[in-house]
């Protein structure tokens, strides 16, 4: 078993996006191990995408991500942090296959819907940065 660390964006929050994205994880037999609906400050953002501090994108990344409530989520499953990404799509919406989350839903490069952690050690950074041991129940 493996678990990652996933967020509906705020994009995907406001356009009603939730429902839909639940049912494809769910479909994939993925199990919902921990959630939470919360809206992030711009300290609580900024250390969660830390790693792109000095990118270009940072400050309006930052501002997106703290634009409205998102939804915060560990999954659970056999090698979850991959099939969690193959299901999300790549990060460009316009480069991202129909059937993926962020290619039938993706507005831009910026507001792709959602999030998912790209290794083993960012999936266990990113679940202990939202998450104590006990909201996790799977
Ligand atoms: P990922 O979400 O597919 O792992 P990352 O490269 O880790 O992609 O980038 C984190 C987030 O930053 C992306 O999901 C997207 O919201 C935003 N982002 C990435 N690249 C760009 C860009 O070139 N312009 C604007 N926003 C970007
Ligand atoms: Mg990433």
């Amino acid at each position: 078993m493996e678990q990652t660390f996933a967020i509906i964006k705020p994009d995907g929050v406001a356009n009603g996006l939730v429902g839909e994205i639940i049912k494809r994880i769910e479909e994939d037999g993925i199990r919902l191990a921990a959630m939470r609906l919360t809206r992030l400050d711009r300290r609580r953002a900024e250390g969660f995408y830390y790693v792109h501090r000095s990118k270009p994108f940072f400050s309006s990344l930052i501002d997106y991500m703290t634009s409205g409530p998102c939804l915060l989520m560990v999954l659970t499953a056999p090698d979850v942090i991959n099939r969690w990404r193959e299901l999300m799509g790549p990060t460009n919406p316009d480069e991202a296959p129909r059937g993926t989350i962020r290619g039938d839903m993706g507005l831009n490069i910026e507001r792709n819907v959602v999030h998912g952690s790209d290794s083993p050690q960012s999936a266990l950074y990113e679940i202990n940065y939202f998450f104590r041991g006990t909201d996790i129940v799977v």
